[in-house]
């Protein structure tokens, strides 16, 4: 026996320390007054220190200590999303790979996306002796994080569809995987999605041939990303009228443009689509949406390492999504190919919204279904109170709604990827393709909100520990808040809802209520879904009472039911999701149990709000005199 263990083994004796899995931990003594030892000429502390009773002192900084909670695999534990593949997708090459790629991201990717988040990319203006370079130098992780998107196929999926009309679903599953370990880097890979689906939209031919081969390749060293350049120094919603940018032909029928450009995500992409109007002979431009065109060009350099006809201004300092460099740019000559028709730029960009939208849905719905993991895994290492968080009921309940919103938000999302899959492979009917067009802005607005919700309660379940940087989840919140500001904020995707319902001269509601009472037409024969299908059919008719009323209203009326309008929509398509889900074979009890509680919250808002008199035209002046009332002069 050593030394070492003879001396520890005589404590334990002594009832000093104990061995817990062969670490010594000082026990806590409580004095007794008989303690103090007579007639040696030590104080009692000096005693104490001697015999090293004390848990905090010198070095010693007392026996607790946390546990962190772990990232396991994400596709083993996430029930729902293996029964929902089990469901609609029971092909063991898509379960293996999700199986695999979990084990990957929570082994080795998602260090690097806190590697990604501690080394925030910057950008360098000069070189050592003063020639300007705008170099944006990013981090090794997310240097990786591109190679491992195109070995994963993260794009290439979506365009080699291996499972014909499900190819979204997978491709997306395995972007709600990632998406939470990626160090954003699926943002710029959403963004070349959408720039991949505008060059198949507008055809794969002569300059952007070689382009789409290299956004949706497999070879990492052939892999491209794209930027969406859209918001000007004006703003990013009023994009026909805020954009300033001008394109001026050039002989050869090319462009170059001159503008400048407010904000444009994971500015190191290698081409971007971006927007533009063109200039005359007299360099006048065409106002407003009729004068924007969609442009493609190459972010390169010329022989002299300069960026051809872009400088960089600045990288934007944000709240979140700090891994991924934001900058201002300077659009000075940047040479450029016109994609759409003149004038048609919003209308040809629009793809790619649709595209975008989806991945920021995926997003929020994994941020979600992450902190619900790590909130769930934390409980069972965590005690207080004299037991384990998990055997607290109240916290219990806290996580149980949590995971309700994030069952709610992932069918929501899987059910858009469903009907985009479907349009994609022309299995689509008129139903699909107009339910597409409405639930593109619900869900992207829905889950965006559910999301910071979600995560901020995520952090709280862990105590203060959730508001330390180093643990890495503040970021999670961070990262969630932008969720329901780029690519459309929640007011101005509630404003598109209205827009494409009045385009549609209302078939896009046709096609949700068809589909939705579809969804509940199997659960009328479950008992123990009964309270949940009568609170839906009670919403849906009250939704179909709004719109009733709502289509002789005026268009002040219906601005003001926007939002709440959107949020009806996707609570109750949510609900009947979430109802189907459970009728099916395979379910669960926790599948039934989830679709109850989604249930008791008010499903249809705008019914609610409308029968208080909220959309009522006093209500603006109202709205405004509370929001500006200051206190009167004495
Ligand atoms: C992890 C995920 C990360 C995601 C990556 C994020 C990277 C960040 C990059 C950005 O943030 S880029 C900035 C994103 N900017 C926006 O999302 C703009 C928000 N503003 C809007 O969406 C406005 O509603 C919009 C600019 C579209 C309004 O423009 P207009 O010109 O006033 O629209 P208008 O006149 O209503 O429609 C023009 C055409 O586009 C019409 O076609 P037609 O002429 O054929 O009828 C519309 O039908 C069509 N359109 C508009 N919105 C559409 C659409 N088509 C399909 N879907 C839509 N959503």
């Amino acid at each position: 026996m050593s030394a070492c263990s003879a001396l520890l083994n005589s404590r334990v004796a002594g009832g000093c320390f104990r061995l817990w899995r062969g670490v010594p931990r000082p026990v806590v003594h409580f004095r007794s007054a008989s303690v103090a030892e007579r007639g040696t000429g030590r104080s009692d502390e000096e005693l104490w220190e001697a015999a090293s009773y004390l848990p905090f002192s010198g070095a010693r900084i007392g026996s607790f200590f946390q546990e962190r909670p772990v990232l396991k695999n994400p596709f083993l534990e996430d029930a729902l999303l293996r029964g929902y593949l089990r469901r609609h997708l029971p092909q063991e090459a898509a379960f293996s790979d999700l199986c695999a790629f979990g084990e990957r991201v929570s082994k080795e990717v998602d260090v690097w996306g806190r590697e990604c988040e501690v080394t925030p990319p910057q950008l360098v203006h000069f070189d050592p002796w003063g020639r300007r370079v705008d170099h944006i130098e990013t981090s090794p992780a997310w240097k990786r994080m591109k190679d491992l998107s195109a070995q994963e196929g993260l794009v290439a999926i979506g365009y080699e569809r291996p499972f014909g009309e499900w190819s979204r679903v997978y491709q997306m599953c395995k972007l709600y995987i990632y998406s939470p370990s990626s160090g954003l880097y699926t943002c710029p890979l959403a963004m070349t999605d959408g720039a991949a689906k505008v060059i198949q939209s507008v055809g794969v031919s002569w300059p952007v041939d070689e382009a789409y081969s290299r956004l949706t390749t497999r070879q990492p060293e052939r892999f491209w990303t794209s930027g969406q350049w859209m918001t000007e120094r004006q703003g990013g919603s009023d994009v026909a009228r805020g954009t300033e940018t001008v394109a001026v032909p050039q002989t050869d029928g090319s462009y170059k443009l001159h503008g400048f450009k407010w904000f444009t995500s994971a500015t190191d992409a290698d081409m971007t689509l971006t927007l533009a109007r063109i200039q005359d002979r007299t360099g006048a431009t065409t106002p407003g949406s009729r004068g924007l065109s969609l442009f493609y060009a190459e972010v390169s350099r010329d022989e002299d390492g300069l960026l051809k006809g872009i400088e960089v201004q600045r990288l934007k300092d944000k709240l979140g999504t700090r891994q991924m460099p934001t900058a201002e740019l300077l659009l000075d000559g940047l040479p450029a190919h016109r994609l759409s028709e003149v004038g048609r730029g919003v209308a040809s960009i629009a793809n790619m919204l649709t595209i975008t939208r989806i991945h920021n849905s995926i997003s929020a719905a994994a941020a979600m279904r992450r902190v619900v993991q790590l909130a769930g895994d934390y409980a069972t290492r965590r005690t207080a109170f004299g037991k384990l968080l998990k055997d607290h009921p109240l916290h219990m309940q806290t996580l149980a709604r949590m995971e309700v919103e994030t069952r709610g938000a992932f069918l929501l999302v899987m059910d858009v990827c469903r009907l985009l899959g479907r349009e994609e492979s022309g299995m689509a009917t008129q139903l699909d393709t107009n339910l597409l067009r409405l639930l593109t802005p619900v869900v992207k607005l829905y889950t965006g909100k559910q999301a910071v919700a979600v995560v901020s309660e995520g952090l709280e379940s862990f105590g203060g520990q959730g508001y330390i940087e180093d643990t890495g989840l503040p970021g999670l919140l961070r990262d969630a808040q932008v969720l329901s500001i780029w690519e459309g904020t929640t007011n101005v995707l509630s404003l598109d809802v209205l827009r494409c319902v009045a385009r549609s001269s209302g078939l896009v509601l046709h096609a949700y209520f068809t589909h939705t009472k579809s969804l509940l037409a199997g659960a009328s024969s479950v008992s123990s879904l009964a309270p949940a299908v009568k609170a839906l059919d009670r919403a849906l008719s009250e939704l179909e009472d709004f719109v009733q009323v709502a289509a002789s209203k005026g268009p002040a009326y219906l601005e003001l039911a926007a939002r709440d309008l959107a949020y009806s929509l996707a609570r109750i398509y949510a609900g009947a999701l979430l109802i189907d889900h459970a009728c099916w074979k395979g379910a669960s009890p926790s599948d039934t149990y989830a679709a109850l509680r989604w249930c008791e919250q008010d499903l249809c808002p705008v019914a609610s709000k409308q029968a208080r008199g909220c959309y009522d035209p006093s209500t603006p002046a109202l709205d405004a005199a509370l929001v500006y009332d200051r206190p009167t002069q004495d």
